[in-house]
């Protein structure tokens, strides 16, 4: 300390005016929005388009199409002072042949494995999806266990929430149940999910290294679509600079 003021004649005034730039820096990182890829994954038609277009446009298709070339879409979210940007991966049919190319879910830091709460085997799906990421995925990928479809548990229920919740629980995963057509509880997975990363170290991580992405995005093109089947080892950068 005293050798810094030695060694600037201004010592005192610019430390100061250094701490203000430092507190006027880490604000402005503050408001620099943390990216998070999150992948959607679980068996077809149990509602993780629907999801993510509920978060996202808060919009609810009755009937919806299934997505044609893979969506990736964005959405933001604040935390306490945080600003989060989901870059959210939404598939292309292709886990109707649990076809998905690992680079789908490389470097992602966040998952929903969606499954539909009155579909028993859709949940079988989903701990088949929960293991494969926990042997191919970031080991410290957050992942989610939703049970969509909640609007219906009255009616159709095939899947008690306890079962859910216990199996969540001996996975270390966070369970909710969630309907995109009413919109309950959709927000809330986000937010847990926000709640879980670490955002300070992801913060910290990224600029570090310059990154700016959520890493990953290398195949995603400037409409906001990405061709999951292309070759993963052609999915880098140029600069072989895409994974974080
Ligand atoms: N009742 C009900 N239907 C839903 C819900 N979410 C999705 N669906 C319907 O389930 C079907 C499959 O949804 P989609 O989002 O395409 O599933 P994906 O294949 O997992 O992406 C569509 O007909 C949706 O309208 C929900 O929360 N409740
Ligand atoms: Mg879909």
């Amino acid at each position: 300390m005293s050798a810094a003021r030695s060694a600037s004649p201004a010592g005192a005034a610019s430390s100061s005016s250094a701490a203000a730039a430092a507190a006027a820096a880490a604000a402005q990182a503050n408001l620099k929005p943390i990216q998070v890829k999150l992948v959607l994954l679980g068996e077809a038609a149990v509602g993780k388009s629907s999801l993510v277009l509920r978060f996202v446009n808060n919009e609810f298709q009755e009937n919806k199409e299934p997505t044609i070339g893979a969506a990736f879409l964005t959405q933001k979210c604040k935390l306490d002072d945080k600003i989060i940007k989901f870059e959210i991966w939404d598939t292309a049919g292709q886990e109707r042949f649990h076809s998905l190319a690992p680079m789908y879910y490389r470097n992602a830091q966040a998952a929903v494995v969606a499954y539909d709460l009155t579909k028993p085997a859709s949940l079988e799906k989903a701990k088949a999806w929960v293991k494969e990421l926990q042997r191919q995925a970031n080991p410290n990928i957050v992942i989610a266990l939703v049970g969509n479809k909640l609007d219906l548990a009255s009616t159709a229920r095939g899947v008690s929430t306890e079962e859910a919740q216990a199996y969540a629980n001996e996975s270390g995963l966070l369970f909710l149940e969630a309907s995109a057509k009413t919109g309950e509880f959709v927000m809330d997975i986000f937010t847990e999910i926000a709640k879980k990363i670490p955002l300070d170290t992801l913060a910290a991580a990224r600029q570090r290294t310059g990154l700016t992405s959520g890493g990953g995005a290398g195949g995603a093109s400037s409409s906001g679509r990405v061709d999951l089947n292309q070759n993963p080892a052609n999915s880098q950068g140029a600069d072989g600079n895409c994974a974080c």
